[in-house]
Protein backbone atom coordinates (compact mmCIF):
# COMPACT_ATOMS: atom_id res chain seq x y z
CA UNK A 1 0.00 0.00 0.00
CA UNK A 2 1.29 3.52 -1.02
CA UNK A 3 2.06 5.53 1.96
CA UNK A 4 -0.14 8.25 3.38
CA UNK A 5 1.42 11.82 4.82
CA UNK A 6 -0.95 13.93 7.28
CA UNK A 7 -1.02 16.92 9.33
CA UNK A 8 -3.74 18.34 11.62
CA UNK A 9 -3.57 21.69 12.46
CA UNK A 10 -6.10 24.72 13.71
CA UNK A 11 -6.23 28.48 13.34
CA UNK A 12 -8.46 31.47 15.11
CA UNK A 13 -10.94 33.49 14.16
CA UNK A 14 -9.75 36.86 14.23
CA UNK A 15 -12.01 40.89 14.28
CA UNK A 16 -10.84 43.54 12.51
CA UNK A 17 -10.46 46.64 14.46
CA UNK A 18 -9.33 48.77 11.63
CA UNK A 19 -12.02 47.48 8.60
CA UNK A 20 -10.32 45.15 4.97
CA UNK A 21 -13.23 46.44 2.86
CA UNK A 22 -12.22 46.59 -1.10
CA UNK A 23 -9.50 44.77 -3.26
CA UNK A 24 -7.28 46.17 -6.07
CA UNK A 25 -6.72 42.53 -7.48
CA UNK A 26 -9.61 40.25 -7.10
CA UNK A 27 -7.77 36.99 -8.31
CA UNK A 28 -4.77 37.82 -5.82
CA UNK A 29 -6.77 39.31 -2.85
CA UNK A 30 -5.03 42.31 -3.00
CA UNK A 31 -6.56 45.16 -0.45
CA UNK A 32 -7.11 48.73 -1.66
CA UNK A 33 -6.33 49.63 2.12
CA UNK A 34 -4.33 48.10 5.06
CA UNK A 35 -5.97 46.67 8.03
CA UNK A 36 -5.64 45.14 11.36
CA UNK A 37 -7.62 42.99 13.89
CA UNK A 38 -6.84 40.83 16.85
CA UNK A 39 -6.72 37.10 17.20
CA UNK A 40 -9.37 35.18 18.97
CA UNK A 41 -8.16 31.70 20.83
CA UNK A 42 -8.49 28.52 19.24
CA UNK A 43 -10.56 27.64 22.36
CA UNK A 44 -13.54 29.81 21.29
CA UNK A 45 -13.54 29.83 17.27
CA UNK A 46 -11.45 28.30 15.34
CA UNK A 47 -11.47 25.75 12.55
CA UNK A 48 -9.21 22.34 12.76
CA UNK A 49 -8.33 21.35 9.55
CA UNK A 50 -6.33 17.93 8.80
CA UNK A 51 -5.02 17.34 5.25
CA UNK A 52 -3.51 13.87 3.70
CA UNK A 53 -1.79 13.13 0.74
CA UNK A 54 -1.39 10.13 -1.01
CA UNK A 55 0.07 8.71 -4.78
CA UNK A 56 -3.18 6.57 -4.40
CA UNK A 57 -6.10 9.50 -4.08
CA UNK A 58 -7.89 9.49 -7.60
CA UNK A 59 -7.57 13.64 -6.87
CA UNK A 60 -8.22 16.61 -4.76
CA UNK A 61 -11.17 16.20 -2.25
CA UNK A 62 -12.78 18.29 1.03
CA UNK A 63 -15.06 17.72 3.37
CA UNK A 64 -16.26 20.89 5.26
CA UNK A 65 -18.28 20.32 8.64
CA UNK A 66 -18.28 16.53 7.25
CA UNK A 67 -20.20 17.07 3.98
CA UNK A 68 -18.02 16.75 0.68
CA UNK A 69 -17.74 20.14 -1.07
CA UNK A 70 -17.20 19.91 -4.73
CA UNK A 71 -13.26 21.12 -5.22
CA UNK A 72 -13.24 22.18 -8.09
CA UNK A 73 -16.19 24.90 -7.85
CA UNK A 74 -13.57 27.10 -5.88
CA UNK A 75 -11.25 28.86 -7.72
CA UNK A 76 -9.42 30.20 -4.21
CA UNK A 77 -9.50 27.11 -3.14
CA UNK A 78 -7.61 25.58 -6.24
CA UNK A 79 -4.84 29.13 -6.21
CA UNK A 80 -4.45 28.46 -2.11
CA UNK A 81 -3.86 24.48 -2.92
CA UNK A 82 -1.44 24.99 -5.99
CA UNK A 83 0.76 28.13 -4.37
CA UNK A 84 1.06 25.96 -1.49
CA UNK A 85 2.28 22.88 -3.75
CA UNK A 86 4.15 25.32 -5.22
CA UNK A 87 6.34 25.88 -2.50
CA UNK A 88 6.60 22.03 -1.58
CA UNK A 89 7.79 21.40 -5.31
CA UNK A 90 10.55 24.30 -4.96
CA UNK A 91 11.78 22.93 -1.61
CA UNK A 92 11.99 19.20 -3.71
CA UNK A 93 13.84 20.79 -6.61
CA UNK A 94 16.35 22.13 -4.01
CA UNK A 95 16.67 18.50 -2.40
CA UNK A 96 17.17 16.77 -6.09
CA UNK A 97 15.15 14.17 -5.75
CA UNK A 98 15.87 13.56 -2.17
CA UNK A 99 12.54 14.47 -0.83
CA UNK A 100 9.04 12.67 -0.97
CA UNK A 101 7.74 14.12 -4.29
CA UNK A 102 4.01 15.40 -1.91
CA UNK A 103 3.60 17.81 -4.64
CA UNK A 104 2.74 15.47 -7.18
CA UNK A 105 -0.04 14.14 -5.14
CA UNK A 106 -3.69 14.78 -4.41
CA UNK A 107 -4.41 16.05 -1.10
CA UNK A 108 -7.45 14.91 0.68
CA UNK A 109 -8.53 17.79 2.73
CA UNK A 110 -10.99 17.37 6.07
CA UNK A 111 -11.70 20.79 8.11
CA UNK A 112 -14.51 21.03 10.66
CA UNK A 113 -15.38 24.64 12.42
CA UNK A 114 -16.13 24.21 16.27
CA UNK A 115 -18.77 26.76 16.11
CA UNK A 116 -21.78 26.11 14.26
CA UNK A 117 -21.67 27.16 10.51
CA UNK A 118 -25.31 29.09 10.97
CA UNK A 119 -23.92 31.26 13.60
CA UNK A 120 -23.01 33.70 11.19
CA UNK A 121 -19.60 34.13 12.59
CA UNK A 122 -16.80 34.24 9.99
CA UNK A 123 -15.04 31.60 8.68
CA UNK A 124 -13.69 31.86 5.60
CA UNK A 125 -10.35 33.19 7.96
CA UNK A 126 -10.15 30.33 10.26
CA UNK A 127 -10.96 28.23 7.44
CA UNK A 128 -8.34 29.10 4.90
CA UNK A 129 -5.38 29.82 7.72
CA UNK A 130 -6.19 25.71 8.96
CA UNK A 131 -5.96 25.02 5.57
CA UNK A 132 -2.78 27.04 4.70
CA UNK A 133 -1.12 25.56 8.32
CA UNK A 134 -1.93 22.22 7.50
CA UNK A 135 -0.64 21.81 3.82
CA UNK A 136 2.72 23.66 5.24
CA UNK A 137 3.22 21.09 8.32
CA UNK A 138 2.51 18.35 5.88
CA UNK A 139 4.83 19.92 3.32
CA UNK A 140 7.83 21.18 5.87
CA UNK A 141 7.56 24.46 4.33
CA UNK A 142 10.77 26.37 6.24
CA UNK A 143 8.71 29.86 5.53
CA UNK A 144 7.58 31.81 8.46
CA UNK A 145 4.06 32.80 9.34
CA UNK A 146 3.79 36.03 8.24
CA UNK A 147 5.63 34.61 4.81
CA UNK A 148 2.75 31.89 4.87
CA UNK A 149 -0.39 34.77 5.21
CA UNK A 150 0.17 35.68 1.54
CA UNK A 151 -1.18 31.92 0.70
CA UNK A 152 -3.86 32.18 3.29
CA UNK A 153 -4.83 35.26 1.23
CA UNK A 154 -5.24 34.38 -1.88
CA UNK A 155 -8.32 32.13 -0.59
CA UNK A 156 -9.81 34.76 1.58
CA UNK A 157 -8.18 38.28 2.52
CA UNK A 158 -9.19 38.02 6.18
CA UNK A 159 -7.17 34.07 6.33
CA UNK A 160 -3.92 36.16 5.98
CA UNK A 161 -4.60 37.76 9.74
CA UNK A 162 -5.17 34.62 11.21
CA UNK A 163 -1.78 33.31 10.49
CA UNK A 164 -0.58 34.64 13.17
CA UNK A 165 -1.95 35.38 17.19
CA UNK A 166 -2.36 38.63 19.02
CA UNK A 167 -2.72 41.85 17.08
CA UNK A 168 -2.13 41.73 13.71
CA UNK A 169 -1.58 44.08 10.74
CA UNK A 170 -2.32 43.15 7.36
CA UNK A 171 -0.28 45.91 5.29
CA UNK A 172 -1.90 45.78 1.43
CA UNK A 173 1.18 46.55 0.28
CA UNK A 174 1.59 48.32 -3.73
CA UNK A 175 3.56 45.23 -5.52
CA UNK A 176 1.30 43.82 -8.46
CA UNK A 177 2.17 40.05 -7.81
CA UNK A 178 1.19 40.50 -3.88
CA UNK A 179 4.57 40.16 -2.55
CA UNK A 180 4.15 42.39 -0.39
CA UNK A 181 0.62 42.37 0.90
CA UNK A 182 1.38 40.46 4.31
CA UNK A 183 0.33 39.52 7.96
CA UNK A 184 2.75 40.69 10.38
CA UNK A 185 2.25 40.62 14.16
CA UNK A 186 2.18 43.92 15.92
CA UNK A 187 2.21 42.99 19.35
CA UNK A 188 1.49 39.76 21.00
CA UNK A 189 -1.53 38.44 23.45
CA UNK A 190 0.45 38.84 26.14
CA UNK A 191 1.31 42.01 25.85
CA UNK A 192 -1.90 43.37 26.81
CA UNK A 193 -3.51 40.83 28.84
CA UNK A 194 -6.33 42.43 30.21
CA UNK A 195 -7.91 42.81 26.63
CA UNK A 196 -10.84 40.82 26.63
CA UNK A 197 -13.49 40.27 23.49
CA UNK A 198 -16.69 39.11 23.64
CA UNK A 199 -18.79 37.56 20.88
CA UNK A 200 -22.67 38.43 20.75
CA UNK A 201 -24.46 36.49 18.21
CA UNK A 202 -27.28 39.12 16.99
CA UNK A 203 -28.39 36.45 14.45
CA UNK A 204 -27.58 33.56 12.80
CA UNK A 205 -29.27 34.25 9.46
CA UNK A 206 -26.83 34.02 6.51
CA UNK A 207 -25.91 37.83 4.90
CA UNK A 208 -28.00 39.07 2.18
CA UNK A 209 -24.77 40.47 0.50
CA UNK A 210 -21.40 37.85 0.58
CA UNK A 211 -18.60 40.44 1.84
CA UNK A 212 -16.93 39.55 -1.52
CA UNK A 213 -19.34 41.01 -3.73
CA UNK A 214 -20.36 43.79 -1.50
CA UNK A 215 -16.82 44.96 -1.53
CA UNK A 216 -16.65 45.21 -5.04
CA UNK A 217 -19.86 47.09 -5.25
CA UNK A 218 -18.30 49.40 -3.00
CA UNK A 219 -15.27 50.23 -4.73
CA UNK A 220 -17.00 50.78 -7.81
CA UNK A 221 -19.80 53.01 -6.46
CA UNK A 222 -19.11 54.51 -3.17
CA UNK A 223 -17.78 58.27 -3.35
CA UNK A 224 -17.15 57.87 0.61
CA UNK A 225 -15.15 55.11 -0.01
CA UNK A 226 -12.06 56.47 -2.07
CA UNK A 227 -11.53 59.26 0.78
CA UNK A 228 -11.59 56.64 3.45
CA UNK A 229 -8.48 54.94 1.64
CA UNK A 230 -6.86 57.93 0.65
CA UNK A 231 -6.85 59.91 4.39
CA UNK A 232 -9.03 57.97 6.91
CA UNK A 233 -7.14 54.63 7.18
CA UNK A 234 -3.43 55.50 6.81
CA UNK A 235 -3.82 57.91 10.05
CA UNK A 236 -6.01 54.96 11.85
CA UNK A 237 -3.60 52.38 10.93
CA UNK A 238 -0.53 54.71 13.02
CA UNK A 239 -3.02 55.35 15.62
CA UNK A 240 -4.09 52.12 16.53
CA UNK A 241 -0.80 50.62 16.54
CA UNK A 242 0.66 53.59 18.80
CA UNK A 243 -2.56 52.80 21.52
CA UNK A 244 -1.71 49.15 20.90
CA UNK A 245 2.01 49.42 21.58
CA UNK A 246 0.93 52.39 24.50
CA UNK A 247 -1.84 49.89 25.78
CA UNK A 248 -4.18 52.52 25.83
CA UNK A 249 -7.81 51.47 25.86
CA UNK A 250 -9.20 54.58 25.48
CA UNK A 251 -7.64 55.38 21.85
CA UNK A 252 -7.51 51.62 20.74
CA UNK A 253 -11.72 51.66 21.61
CA UNK A 254 -11.99 55.28 19.48
CA UNK A 255 -10.48 54.36 16.81
CA UNK A 256 -12.34 50.64 16.67
CA UNK A 257 -15.67 52.19 17.09
CA UNK A 258 -15.21 54.96 14.77
CA UNK A 259 -13.69 52.54 11.82
CA UNK A 260 -16.19 50.41 12.14
CA UNK A 261 -19.05 53.15 11.74
CA UNK A 262 -17.18 54.23 8.75
CA UNK A 263 -16.99 50.82 7.17
CA UNK A 264 -21.18 50.45 7.84
CA UNK A 265 -21.02 54.18 6.27
CA UNK A 266 -19.63 52.97 3.04
CA UNK A 267 -21.72 50.04 2.60
CA UNK A 268 -24.68 52.47 3.27
CA UNK A 269 -22.83 54.89 0.40
CA UNK A 270 -22.70 51.77 -2.14
CA UNK A 271 -25.38 52.16 -4.99
CA UNK A 272 -27.85 49.69 -4.24
CA UNK A 273 -26.53 50.24 -0.22
CA UNK A 274 -26.00 47.73 1.26
CA UNK A 275 -27.62 47.46 5.14
CA UNK A 276 -25.71 44.72 7.43
CA UNK A 277 -26.58 46.10 11.12
CA UNK A 278 -29.94 45.66 12.22
CA UNK A 279 -31.97 47.49 15.31
CA UNK A 280 -30.30 44.35 17.90
CA UNK A 281 -26.80 45.71 16.36
CA UNK A 282 -27.39 49.56 16.96
CA UNK A 283 -29.25 48.78 20.42
CA UNK A 284 -26.13 47.30 21.62
CA UNK A 285 -24.14 50.03 19.98
CA UNK A 286 -25.84 52.96 22.20
CA UNK A 287 -25.34 50.59 25.15
CA UNK A 288 -21.93 50.68 24.88
CA UNK A 289 -22.09 54.67 24.40
CA UNK A 290 -24.57 54.93 27.74
CA UNK A 291 -21.70 52.34 29.58
CA UNK A 292 -18.83 54.94 28.68
CA UNK A 293 -20.97 57.67 29.35
CA UNK A 294 -22.20 56.39 33.09
CA UNK A 295 -18.29 55.03 33.82
CA UNK A 296 -17.33 58.66 32.95
CA UNK A 297 -14.20 56.91 30.21
CA UNK A 298 -14.44 54.72 27.34
CA UNK A 299 -14.08 51.43 28.72
CA UNK A 300 -15.80 49.95 26.14
CA UNK A 301 -15.74 49.25 22.21
CA UNK A 302 -18.04 47.80 19.63
CA UNK A 303 -17.30 46.73 15.90
CA UNK A 304 -19.52 44.62 13.58
CA UNK A 305 -18.62 42.95 10.67
CA UNK A 306 -20.55 41.84 7.01
CA UNK A 307 -22.98 41.21 9.42
CA UNK A 308 -25.35 42.06 12.72
CA UNK A 309 -23.42 40.57 15.30
CA UNK A 310 -21.48 42.16 17.66
CA UNK A 311 -17.67 42.22 18.76
CA UNK A 312 -17.07 44.30 22.36
CA UNK A 313 -14.18 44.73 23.23
CA UNK A 314 -13.15 45.79 26.71
CA UNK A 315 -10.37 45.51 29.61
CA UNK A 316 -10.91 42.99 32.96
CA UNK A 317 -12.65 44.43 35.11
CA UNK A 318 -14.69 46.29 32.70
CA UNK A 319 -16.13 43.47 30.61
CA UNK A 320 -17.79 41.63 34.11
CA UNK A 321 -19.90 44.47 34.31
CA UNK A 322 -20.71 44.76 30.81
CA UNK A 323 -21.95 41.55 30.35
CA UNK A 324 -24.49 42.28 33.64
CA UNK A 325 -25.66 44.96 31.45
CA UNK A 326 -25.72 43.26 28.43
CA UNK A 327 -27.78 40.40 30.04
CA UNK A 328 -30.13 42.35 31.92
CA UNK A 329 -30.68 44.65 28.42
CA UNK A 330 -30.71 41.69 25.86
CA UNK A 331 -32.84 39.16 28.26
CA UNK A 332 -31.63 35.05 26.37
CA UNK A 333 -34.74 33.81 24.80
CA UNK A 334 -36.42 31.16 26.25
CA UNK A 335 -35.45 28.39 24.18
CA UNK A 336 -31.29 29.17 24.37
CA UNK A 337 -29.12 27.37 26.07
CA UNK A 338 -27.02 29.72 27.89
CA UNK A 339 -23.54 28.75 26.92
CA UNK A 340 -25.07 29.10 22.78
CA UNK A 341 -26.15 32.97 24.00
CA UNK A 342 -23.19 33.85 25.55
CA UNK A 343 -20.66 30.97 24.95
CA UNK A 344 -18.04 32.12 27.06
CA UNK A 345 -17.91 36.01 28.48
CA UNK A 346 -14.20 35.65 29.70
CA UNK A 347 -12.88 33.97 27.01
CA UNK A 348 -10.66 36.30 24.46
CA UNK A 349 -8.05 35.31 22.08
C1 LIG B 1 -12.45 42.45 7.94
N1 LIG B 1 -14.41 41.76 6.53
O1 LIG B 1 -11.47 43.21 7.91
C2 LIG B 1 -13.64 42.83 7.08
C3 LIG B 1 -14.60 43.70 7.82
C4 LIG B 1 -15.82 41.98 6.70
C5 LIG B 1 -15.95 43.33 7.27
O2 LIG B 1 -12.66 40.61 5.82
O3 LIG B 1 -13.37 38.22 -0.53
O4 LIG B 1 -14.34 37.18 3.77
O5 LIG B 1 -12.62 36.39 1.01
O6 LIG B 1 -11.25 38.45 0.73
O7 LIG B 1 -12.02 38.18 3.90
C6 LIG B 1 -14.69 39.88 5.02
O8 LIG B 1 -14.05 39.67 3.81
O9 LIG B 1 -13.45 38.55 1.86
C7 LIG B 1 -13.85 40.78 5.81
P1 LIG B 1 -12.63 37.88 0.71
P2 LIG B 1 -13.40 38.28 3.40
O10 LIG B 1 -12.48 41.42 8.65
Amino acid sequence: MAPVYEATVSAPVNIAVIKYWGKRDPTLILPTNSSLSVTLSQDHLSTRTTVRASPDFGGDRLWLNGAEEDVGASRRLANAIATARGLRAALEDQAGGGAVPLSQWPVHVCSENNFPTAAGLASSASGYAALVSALAALYELPQSASELSRVARVGSGSACRSMLGGFVAWHAGVAADGSDSLAEQVAARQHWPEMQALVLVVSDQKKAVSSTAGMQTTVETSALFAERVRTVVPARMAAMQRAIAERDFAAFAEITMKDSNQFHAVCLDTYPPISYMNDTSRAIAGLVHAFNAAVGRVAAAYTYDAGPNAVIYALEPDMRALVELLAYCFPRPADTAPEAFYPDPFGLF
